[in-house]
């Protein structure tokens, strides 16, 4: 055995092919969302890879800016940065809206960025960006146009890109002798400790752990120094990348990690088997949730039109019947449809009122940046809905422990 299937999150559509109208649905494109364990690296991937131009394209509706907890976040990790290395020389792949390179100089800062929107937005901002996608031949003519890098950084991409060797043959090229090469994506530890199988989408290639991106560096003569588990994005995982010969000493938390790793058997066939017991278990408890809200006929609305929350309400088979509408802040998604389940998506001005009693937090990774905002709406009696680690509801009464 090398790759095997250990779950089965039916058909799904385009994550960002957020729909106008819900004209042609006939035209509406799927593809079967199976997961799979690599028992030679350990690697968990999707089984069917959706074509890159279908995801990323002009039309990428995401802003990584649009939380202040990301904002923040990527904030303190420019200073750490600026610590660690002299005279940065920073090349960002996929830098969205800029919120990291932001706090970076525009003279010594390249991003790569194949969503062009994006890419737009960043260049007029003053950063020079390369709308496509990263592979060798940009690597190369970032080479030879502005030089090795002694920073390469990259967060919620690397497992967006399915040929990995591709990604880490450019690296090891461009990275300066004594360069540092950080990543940081979704931990699959993270999401089978917590359920999230909305984790898994068409834009989520692969889901990395510690061992995973060891096996597949090594022949590369690249090595992990540091690694870091973060709470962002409901679990994410850091990886400080060197070359075999670079200056960096590796840190005690490596060993830990790897031990961490093991003791929850993320290299076992049979933990995969257990988490996707578990979700079908959740999806029958978030339904009869919603379900029994629902005979009351009182409206439930979503909060935050997520790509992640696709994989929910696709899998789940939840449409408008039980989410009557979406609420985001993000402008180019609102006034649209979510792809496969066809819910309308307001602003929040519009569509939160005092009637509303009941809130999915598809969004549910910025749980305390939410609940704190809407903190009214719990003292008024609202209740939110939740699905992560556990299907449940969260009041005025148990809120406290939620977010400490
Ligand atoms: O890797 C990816 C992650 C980082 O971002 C991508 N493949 C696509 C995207 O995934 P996502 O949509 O699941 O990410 P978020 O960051 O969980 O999306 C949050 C959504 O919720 C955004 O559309 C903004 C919205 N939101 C809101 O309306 N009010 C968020 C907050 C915090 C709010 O207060």
């Amino acid at each position: 055995m090398t790759k095997k299937v250990f779950l089965n999150l039916g058909k799904q559509p385009v994550t960002n092919s957020y729909l106008k109208n819900l004209d042609n649905l006939d035209k509406e494109y799927f593809y079967n969302l199976k997961v799979t364990y690599n028992d030679k690296n350990n690697l968990v991937s999707l089984k069917n890879f959706v074509k890159p131009t279908m995801m990323f394209n002009s039309k990428y509706a995401h802003r990584a800016s649009s939380s202040k907890t990301m904002q923040s976040h990527f904030k303190e990790l420019s200073k750490e940065c600026k610590k660690k290395i002299k005279n940065i020389n920073c090349l960002e792949i996929g830098s969205n809206d800029g919120v990291f390179i932001k706090n970076f100089s525009k003279k010594n800062t390249i991003a790569v960025e194949p969503c062009s929107n994006l890419a737009n937005l960043t260049n007029d901002m003053g950063y020079i960006t390369y709308p496509v996608f990263w592979n060798q031949k940009i690597s190369n003519k970032i080479l030879n146009k502005h030089g090795k890098r002694n920073l390469i950084f990259s967060a919620n991409t690397m497992s967006h890109i399915e040929d990995l060797d591709e990604v880490f043959t450019s690296i090891k090229k461009l990275l300066d002798k004594d360069g540092v090469f950080i990543f940081e994506d979704p931990y699959i530890l993270s999401v089978l400790q917590t359920n999230s199988y909305d984790q898994f989408y068409d834009e989520h290639a692969h889901l990395f752990s510690y061992l995973s991106i060891t096996n597949l560096i090594k022949k590369f003569e690249l090595r992990v120094f540091d690694v870091k588990i973060l709470n962002v994005h409901g679990g994410s995982i850091r990886f400080y990348i060197c070359h075999n010969d670079g200056k960096y000493k590796k840190k005690r938390s490596v060993s830990r990690i790897l031990n961490i790793e093991l003791k929850n058997k993320i290299n076992k066939f049979q933990t995969y088997k257990n988490f996707a017991n578990k979700i079908r278990r959740s999806k029958k408890k978030l339904l009869k949730i919603l379900k029994d809200i629902k005979k009351s006929k009182k409206l439930i609305v979503g909060y935050g039109a997520t790509y992640k929350s696709s994989t929910i309400y696709n899998y789940c088979n939840i449409n408008s019947k039980l989410i009557d509408y979406i609420v985001d802040t993000t402008k180019n998604k609102q006034n649209k449809f979510t792809p496969g389940s066809h819910i309308k998506i307001l602003s929040p001005i519009k569509g939160l009122h005092k009637e509303i009693k009941y809130i999915f937090l598809a969004a549910w990774n910025f749980k305390k940046e939410i609940i704190n905002k809407e903190i009214n709406f719990l003292k008024e009696g609202g209740c939110f809905i939740t699905h992560v680690p556990y299907p449940r509801t969260i009041t005025l009464k148990n809120v406290r422990k939620e977010i400490s």
